[in-house]
């Protein structure tokens, strides 16, 4: 009885590691482009002034992991009476359809995000826009 109770427990544990890592992220943005749907996420669903650290997720429209290669993030800000303010991320390869980033913002303002990605079928990329509070 006492080794099942610890064997739950471990097992609970490591569950709730798996888990936590996924569901205690938010989406920032999710953006559907053509058959694939690039999220942003991370631990607020917000980016801030400073520096962020995020998850871009590749899906499919039925939810299923779709495997990219050379994924990048750049943003761009519009700046009246200035050149446009450039961010890129650094982003990590974090399993199938997903990277790990990192990115500094030094103001707040909308920003207009790039996504490109490689799949089979080629190059492709999404443009949205995300706030940086
Ligand atoms: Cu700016």
């Amino acid at each position: 009885m006492r080794g099942r109770m610890l064997a739950i427990t471990i097992v609970a544990g490591l569950l709730a590691t798996g888990i936590a890592t996924a569901a205690d992220l938010k989406p920032i943005k999710s953006q559907r482009a053509k058959d694939v749907t690039v999220t942003l996420l991370n631990d607020t669903g917000q980016w801030k002034v400073g520096s962020n650290s995020f998850v871009v997720e590749f899906t499919s429209l039925d939810k299923k992991v779709v495997e990219v290669a050379k994924a990048t993030v750049s943003t761009s800000m519009a700046m009246p009476g200035m050149a446009p303010m450039i961010a890129g991320a650094k982003l990590q390869p974090d399993g199938p359809g997903r990277y790990r980033g990192t990115i500094r913002f030094p103001d707040a303002g909308e920003r207009q995000v790039t996504v490109s990605w490689e799949t089979a079928s080629g190059r492709s990329s999404t443009r949205f826009s995300v706030p940086v509070r």
